[in-house]
């Protein structure tokens, strides 16, 4: 079938207040900043490849109570739509959002200065994911490298220097995560890390549980840890986007569901990076208490 040109077009990226984004994101940007949010939405927000997907599964498997053939209605990006996505002439994130019933469970990528000023008169729930950085940044490399929506990220070493000075789609890993953790107890923000998540799944499982103010049996805790497992989010059409076609993400150069793993950093960064890397880090997140985990 013959792609339509839309369909095969790479994006080129625009910036807002120093952040980059797709450009048709920035295009958009009106009807964004105007979205009306709900006190009852919940909006999941991660830096990308954080673990979004994972705990988008995670949200709907809890709010399906476990219920596996619910879960598979729809694939994962057309569950919970992503407030920023623009690429018309498919409807919007915004579109999609104003189309669906409440509850709704909402994705961004945006860092706090640019989500709707809506979301934080509106007293809803949030749900942040963070990753380390390391980690982070070697995931986002495969997927720059299999997007075919995303410009090409060169070599490592060129896309090493693009992150570290937080040139990439959606911007600054740092100003990210520094942003959202330090207005975490300002508003109803669950703030959670992956790397727990792999550690123990049913704890994290537990507390997004309460968060939502569900209550689930522990049979059903336990199907959901099972079901949301890297191995088996890796097989299902519904979550490993082997859906999207080829033109947009060719998952024969990267898996999408590619490793699922904490430290594989190691594999990536030659010591030299890593010294560098790490007198970047203490730099940019001075002042700051959090603390995340390199390796399991
Ligand atoms: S995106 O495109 O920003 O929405 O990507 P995102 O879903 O945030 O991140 C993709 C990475 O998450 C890994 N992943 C998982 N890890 C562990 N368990 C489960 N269930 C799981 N599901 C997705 C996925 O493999 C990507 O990480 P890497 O390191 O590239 O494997």
């Amino acid at each position: 079938m013959a792609l339509t040109p839309e369909l095969s077009q790479q994006t080129k990226s625009k910036e807002i207040v120093g952040v980059t984004l797709m450009s048709e994101t920035v295009d958009n940007w009106s009807q964004i900043q105007t979205f009306q949010a709900k006190p009852n939405d919940l909006l999941i927000c991660t830096y990308p490849k954080s673990g979004t997907t994972w705990i988008q599964e995670i949200v709907d498997m809890i709010e399906q109570n476990g219920d596996v053939e619910k879960c598979r209605r729809d694939i994962i990006q057309h569950r919970h739509p992503f407030i920023e996505w623009a690429w018309p002439p498919q409807p919007s994130g915004v579109d999609k959002a104003n189309e669906m019933p409440s509850p709704r469970v909402l994705k961004t990528h945006l860092p706090t200065q640019l989500l709707p000023p809506s979301f934080w008169t509106s007293n809803c729930k949030f749900l942040y994911v963070a990753r380390n950085a390391k980690d982070c940044m070697v995931s986002y490399y495969h997927f720059y490298r299999m997007s075919k929506r995303l410009p090409d990220p060169g070599s490592w070493d060129e896309y090493f220097e693009t992150f570290i000075n937080g040139k990439v789609i959606w911007g600054s890993w740092f100003d990210h995560v520094r942003e959202w953790w330090e207005i975490r107890d300002r508003y109803q923000i669950l703030f959670l890390f992956y790397e727990d998540m792999k550690r123990d799944p049913k704890h994290e499982i537990q507390k997004v549980m309460q968060f939502m103010g569900k209550n689930l049996d522990e049979a059903v805790l336990d199907k959901i840890v099972q079901e949301t497992s890297f191995e088996r989010m890796k097989e299902n059409p519904m979550t490993n986007r082997s859906t999207v076609p080829r033109s947009v993400m060719d998952q024969s150069i990267s898996p999408f569901m590619r490793k699922g793993t904490v430290g594989d950093w190691k594999n990536h960064f030659t010591v030299a990076q890593n010294e560098r890397f790490d007198a970047i880090y203490k730099q940019k997140m001075e002042g700051t208490s959090i603390n995340f985990c390199m390796e399991l």
